[in-house]
């Protein structure tokens, strides 16, 4: 088959950027669902709220979070941890969204990471100002799968660093409907995000919210 005018892919997407080994940039690869999923993020949250969490330190985090599948993750005075329901209400956390396991896959696939099932998606909010600071994510028992990022609202700076916290960050600005898939070498790099700065989007107003896909249980 000839490609036509008539098959372009649906939205604005272009070729996966390596961004380290392991990790991949898929710029624009989550505009054509951006409201599909914004839709969803928004029932996740009424049945489960956003809520700022302690961390072990006894410092509240300023970004605002919640969580759907089969895990979630939190935080408290006890240690980080991923619980199969939500401490606020006893339930279990809200399902996955099939529109989120499905451009979780598809990313992942695109970036050489077959077959990846998450099965705890959480859901961060940004307001101008908040940050979170550099971190690694290894509360997940299976550390060979990926993690998938997708980045909805306002724009963020998102520092990038290797596998020792004082090795210097990059910087990469991720904007709405930019997909990141974090796998191999890369699984385990301190990463966050700067401050938020204030703006309008055009969708969601002064905050961003990103999405990020786990293997946890
Ligand atoms: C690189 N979230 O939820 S997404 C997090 O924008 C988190 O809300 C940020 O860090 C956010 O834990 C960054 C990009 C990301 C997520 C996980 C990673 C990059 C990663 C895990 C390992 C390496
Ligand atoms: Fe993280």
């Amino acid at each position: 088959m000839t490609r036509s005018l008539f098959d372009e892919p649906p939205a604005p997407y272009a070729a996966p950027e390596p961004i380290a080994p392991g990790a991949v940039l898929l710029r624009g690869f989550a505009l054509g669902e951006a409201e599909a999923l914004l839709q969803a993020a928004r029932q996740v949250i009424a049945a489960a709220p956003l809520r700022h969490l302690m961390t072990p330190g006894g410092r509240v985090m300023s970004v605002g979070m919640s969580n759907c599948g089969a895990l979630g993750w939190t935080s408290s005075r006890t240690g980080y941890r991923y619980e199969k329901t939500d401490p606020l209400s006893g339930q279990p956390w809200p399902p996955m969204p099939a529109c989120f396991a499905d451009l979780a896959a598809r990313a992942a696939a695109e970036a050489g990471f077959e077959g990846f099932a998450p099965d705890a998606c959480l859901i961060n909010r940004y307001q101008p100002g908040v940050r979170l600071s550099l971190h690694q994510d290894r509360d997940e028992s299976d550390l060979s799968a990926p993690i998938v990022s997708v980045s909805l609202g306002l724009p963020a700076v998102f520092w990038f660093g290797g596998l020792q916290r004082g090795d210097r960050p990059a910087r990469l600005r991720l904007a709405h409907g930019d997909v990141a898939v974090w796998g191999g070498a890369s699984r385990l790099a301190f990463h966050g995000v700067a401050p938020l700065a204030d703006g309008e989007h055009a969708r969601l107003g002064r905050q961003r919210i990103n999405l990020t896909f786990r293997r946890a249980g």
